[in-house]
């Protein structure tokens, strides 16, 4: 009963989104091991039954200043509204096209469409094949009560300047960040300021990779930094 009342007051987009995305559902190792919707990969039911860990992905886009775009996400998402993140974050979905594990194809092809879904950046601003995949991580999150995170999640790099044109229903604000601005982000959410809230996923990306990740950004270096092989436990 609860259940149904909380999807009936979904925002429609999302709710559409929620029941047509088909997600892919891998093994620890990242072996695909079947699909699923968007609905049931989120659900904290699904994931405490050990059934809804998915393929994901978490775009950093640097500007040619290096400067980290990062996006709000907005009130209307179902798990994580409102809180501030690296660019864009999403799924690549149960289709040839997303499924395509030479050279990471499936997931850079994810990326590009939801940089233009949820931030209007055109395709041709951001070809696939200027993604650099730094690696991958495997993390657990709960964002409500109902709702949660169980992904194995590639990161990807690109430096490009781009045309930014946040698509409302996904992002609230979105905004270029130096290292220092993010640092100070950082400090005052962790000081409990308000409406400065960071997803879970982005945490553990800037605690575990990020600075030193964002060096070779600066020093053209970044292949240096790739790990494909590994894939980290968080
Ligand atoms: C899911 O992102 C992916 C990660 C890495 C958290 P999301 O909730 O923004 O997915 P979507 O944009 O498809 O709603
Ligand atoms: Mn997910």
């Amino acid at each position: 009963m609860g259940d149904v009342l909380a999807d009936s007051t979904m925002d429609a987009v999302q709710r559409r989104l929620m029941f047509e995305d088909e997600c892919i559902l891998v093994d620890e190792s990242d072996n695909v091991i079947g699909h699923d919707s968007k609905y049931n990969c989120h659900l904290m039911e699904t994931i405490n039954a050990g059934k809804a860990l998915h393929r994901a992905f978490s775009v950093f886009l640097f500007n040619s200043k290096y400067e980290l775009l990062l996006q709000q996400r907005s009130a209307t998402k179902v798990t994580f509204p409102l809180v501030w993140t690296n660019t864009c974050c999403s799924h690549p979905l149960y289709r040839e096209s997303e499924l395509m594990k030479e050279d990471v194809l499936g997931v850079r092809n994810a990326a590009q469409r939801k940089l233009l879904d949820e931030l209007g950046i055109p395709a041709e601003d951001v070809p696939v094949d200027q993604f650099t995949p730094l690696g991958r991580m495997l993390y657990k999150a709960p964002s409500d009560g109902k709702w949660g995170e169980h992904e194995l999640d590639y990161l990807l790099f690109i430096v490009r300047d781009v045309t930014v044109k946040p698509n409302p229903d996904e992002v609230a604000d979105a905004k270029y960040v130096s290292r220092e601005d993010l640092k100070e982000i950082f400090r005052k959410a962790d000081a409990g300021e308000e409406g400065v809230t960071l997803s879970p996923w982005f945490r553990l990306v800037v605690d575990n990779f990020l600075y030193k990740w964002w060096d070779h950004v600066e020093k053209g270096t970044l292949n240096e930094a790739v790990d494909m092989e590994t894939i980290h436990k968080l």
